[in-house]
């Protein structure tokens, strides 16, 4: 394993000394830090049943007001990186967020960007830099770093959502922090209206738009049309995928999380290659067999799991008879980024 030394190989005075003036050689630790040809991950193939995860959710309702919680959550996390450290990934957060009829979870803003991704339940909406974002099933709404947020529910039944949040590496980098503000004034223009069609972008007297963020939702009846319009009209592609992006730039929705909706056909199995990147799945319609190496979870409507970066992952759709549809989040913005992206075949 390590052919470099150990600590142990040295005088313990020696180690003693230099620790006294925080020093420390690195010999020792160089192969834990650069691993030969891959990188040994702490993030483990995981799965969270939604089938587990509802009763918890709704006992907390039961237990903790929202007044008390701010957020009512049940964070996925990852054993791999242990449970208390809420990771799915090294730079994903997920956690489960229930919102009860007539609650209200008060507007803050804060750095790290986040999405949400709408499970079930009708009525809520999220307010978002003043745009009023009604919540249904399939939705994706964000809330990119800085913005002001807050959720309420005019419905009548439980609303529950998966957050994403690139929390885990926002904190690592000592950055995270949040503000509490007053309830947002609701603005008049919706960007999910303004950019409903593909490809027509608004220009009032020839101006784009210089938002940072012009569309924070996403509706899922539009997500999915595209989704069948493209596998119908492109019978020769196995990977039937679309990614969120901000419809001015055509970059990434957000600036450091990737998000994604993928269909597989009816039987389909589809085979992902080895990317860098760690990656979330999750079902919104219908039910996947997902392999990540040698591990393999059989995901049902709104069940969740994530793989590790470098790892080869294959999909499966149990279902013969119609499509199965899965939101996607990774770290592909981030890797990107910064240089260090790589598929492996
Ligand atoms: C947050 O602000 C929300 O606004 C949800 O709904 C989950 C997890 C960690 C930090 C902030 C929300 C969060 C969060």
């Amino acid at each position: 394993m390590n052919d470099l030394g150990r600590i142990e190989d040295l005088p313990a005075d020696y180690v003693e000394e230099m620790r006294k003036v925080n020093l420390v050689p690195l010999w020792p630790s160089l192969r834990g830090v650069l691993p030969p040809l891959k990188p040994k991950p702490q993030t483990r193939a995981t799965m969270w049943a939604y089938a587990d995860i509802k009763p918890l959710l709704l006992k907390a309702g039961e237990l903790t007001p929202i007044e008390k919680a701010e957020r009512r959550v049940l964070v996925l996390a990852n054993p791999g990186h242990g449970l208390d450290k809420m990771q799915a990934s090294p730079a994903m957060y997920l956690g489960m967020q229930l919102l009860l009829p007539g609650e209200w979870a008060p507007s803050h803003r804060h750095t790290p960007n986040a999405v949400r991704m709408i499970v079930e339940g009708e009525g809520a909406y999220t307010t978002v830099d003043g745009e009023k974002c009604p919540m249904s099933r399939g939705d994706l709404i964000l809330t990119p770093t800085g913005l002001w947020h807050e959720h309420g529910h005019d419905g009548t039944d439980a609303v529950v959502w998966l957050d994403v949040l690139d929390l885990p590496l926002v904190y690592y980098m000592e950055a995270s922090y949040h503000i509490n503000g007053e309830r947002q004034p609701i603005k008049p223009d919706r960007g999910d209206r303004a950019y409903a069609g593909g490809g027509m972008v608004p220009t009032p007297i020839f101006e784009r738009s210089h938002k940072a963020y012009p569309m924070l939702r996403y509706p899922w009846d539009e997500a999915r049309s595209a989704l069948l319009r493209l596998g119908q009209d492109r019978q020769d592609l196995d990977c039937i995928q679309i990614t969120y992006v901000n419809p001015e730039t055509g970059n990434d929705a957000e600036n450091i999380l990737g998000f994604y909706a993928l269909m597989l056909r009816p039987g389909q199995t589809l085979r992902l290659p080895a990317r860098s990147p760690s990656c979330v799945f999750h079902v919104i319609e219908g039910g996947a067999d997902v392999k990540i190496d040698e591990q393999s979870f059989a995901l049902t409507e709104a069940d969740t799991c994530c793989s590790p970066g470098y790892t080869p992952v294959t999909l499966h759709n149990r279902h013969a008879d119609k499509p199965t549809f899965v939101f996607m989040a990774d770290e592909s913005p981030l890797h990107r980024k910064l240089g260090v992206y790589e598929v492996r075949n």
